[in-house]
């Protein structure tokens, strides 16, 4: 017997809808909807229940990078579960594989990084660094920097302490939130009143880190955390001037910095990291989804020394840990997709060639009635939709311009995701020419779409 039993997809979605809860989903909404059921994947493609073929903008949620259908994670995969499915790395134990890769971590990234601990997704890897840092401050003896700093409409998962840290207020009014965390601008330039040029509106937004660290007292302050580039949030791509600004302010309080590399991490904006992209040195980096191209979960934080050697030489035992830290078929995974990475020169590639590519194609996107603005780095990008591209007048909320974006897309074989009234786009790394071409071609024949669709509706 196959252990996923071959259903139709009406049995598929009657199933779906009687039982299973999904992430960030109106269960009442998607009752009478239905789920789109995904049943294979092959490069950059995946295929529905009735064999539809769809280009995978989004390389799943941000992290199939190495594409789909890799034999070699696979392989990587049933090797490692054959002869050691699992063991922890609790109580003086540990095993081959993560041992291995944490070497190879070394070697990728920035120097101050000799140590790494293993979670087995970003939302966990956010609540360790949260702890590391606060842990940090208390053997200094400065047990009152308990403030971290993020910023607002940042995703940094969705544990209680991840959707604390992030700034969806949505997500805020949900469950609550954490004590000790504070929340500044987003560089969102477009989402300005675009007064200002973009650089001077950088320095600005940057600049709000040091003002808070004003109003809260630089001895409550602990660590700034943000993502290179805002993923969940809508592809925020801050000017130029920001990061290197962020980095003065950090240096000059004394506050840790952190990168939230969960997307922006293993290639995707044809870097290692977000932080090698923009020249920052950040203590600690949080990483998932590329570390493993989403083949098996598994998080971690990277430890710069500063932090590490505090923690290890004054530290005694830190109190945290997972059942799946380090996992070991998790690591055989990441390993090989590192080679892989590493092997087929898909950063370089990113930086030097399908980056470049899709850039340029994407930028053409900015000449469509209802396009008022494209950004892309690496292979990370959005378009914002407008009402008037004179004025940059955005479309009425109630309209959902971007849901009916979205939703012309995957009816004409593309996935690409709707942030409000943008639409984010995020492909494998080994998006060919070709496909980038198709995937240009698609979302300019579902801009007109989505043009004549609120037309009819108004
Ligand atoms: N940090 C960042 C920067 C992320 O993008 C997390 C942390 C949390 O990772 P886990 O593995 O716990 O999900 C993320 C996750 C979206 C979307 O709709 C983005 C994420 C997750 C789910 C949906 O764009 N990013």
């Amino acid at each position: 017997m196959a252990v996923v039993e071959n259903r139709s997809r009406s049995e598929w979605e009657d199933l779906d809808r009687d039982h299973y809860l999904h992430p960030f989903t109106d269960h009442k909404d998607l009752g009478a909807k239905k789920s789109r059921i995904i049943t294979r994947a092959d490069g950059v493609y995946i295929y529905d229940a009735d064999d539809n073929k769809i280009l995978d903008g989004m390389s799943g949620l941000w992290c199939v990078n190495a594409g789909y259908g890799r034999d070699e994670l696979v392989d990587a995969a049933a090797r490692q579960l054959r002869k050691l499915p699992y063991y922890n790395s609790f109580f003086q134990c540990a095993h081959p594989p993560s041992i291995e890769l944490s070497r190879i971590l070394m070697e990728i990234t920035q120097p101050q990084f000799n140590r790494v601990f293993y979670t087995g997704s970003g939302s966990e890897s956010i609540d360790t660094m949260i702890r590391m840092v606060r842990r940090y401050w208390d053997l200094l003896d400065q047990p009152e920097r308990q403030f971290i700093i993020a910023r607002d409409n940042a995703y940094h998962g969705s544990t209680v302490a991840g959707a604390a840290l992030g700034g969806m207020k949505p997500m805020h009014e949900q469950g609550g939130t954490l004590g000790g965390i504070a929340h500044i601008d987003q560089p969102y330039w477009f989402g300005s009143d675009r007064t200002l040029s973009a650089d001077e509106f950088g320095l600005q937004t940057a600049r709000a880190l040091e003002r808070k660290i004003e109003e809260l007292g630089a001895e409550r302050v602990a660590a700034f955390v943000a993502e290179p580039i805002q993923g969940a949030g809508g592809v925020i791509i801050p000017p130029d001037t920001y990061w290197p600004e962020i980095q003065r302010i950090c240096d000059d309080y004394g506050i840790l910095l952190v990168t939230d590399e969960v997307i922006c991490g293993f290639g995707r904006l044809g870097e290692w990291f977000g932080a090698d992209y923009y020249d920052v040195k950040p203590d600690l980096m949080t990483f998932a989804k590329g570390v493993t191209s989403g083949y098996l979960p598994l998080g971690g934080v990277m430890v710069g020394d500063r932090l590490g050697d505090v923690l290890i030489d004054k530290g005694g035992e830190f109190y945290h840990g997972y059942t799946y830290s380090g996992h070991p078929a998790s690591c055989a995974v990441a390993i090989e997709n590192i080679h892989i990475l590493q092997r087929e020169k898909l950063i370089e590639r990113v930086r030097d060639d399908i980056g470049p590519y899709l850039q340029k194609k994407w930028h053409a996107l900015a000449e469509h009635p209802i396009v008022g603005e494209t950004r892309m780095v690496g292979l990370m990008g959005a378009l914002e939709l407008v009402a008037n591209k004179d004025t940059l007048e955005r479309f009425d909320e109630d309209i959902g311009a971007g849901t009916i974006c979205r939703d012309h897309l995957v009816n004409n074989g593309l996935v690409m995701r709707a942030v409000g009234e943008s639409v984010v786009v995020a492909p494998p790394l080994v998006l060919t020419h070709e496909q980038a071409d198709e995937l240009v071609e698609i979302a300019w024949k579902c801009l007109d779409l989505t043009q004549q669709s609120i037309r009819q509706a108004a």
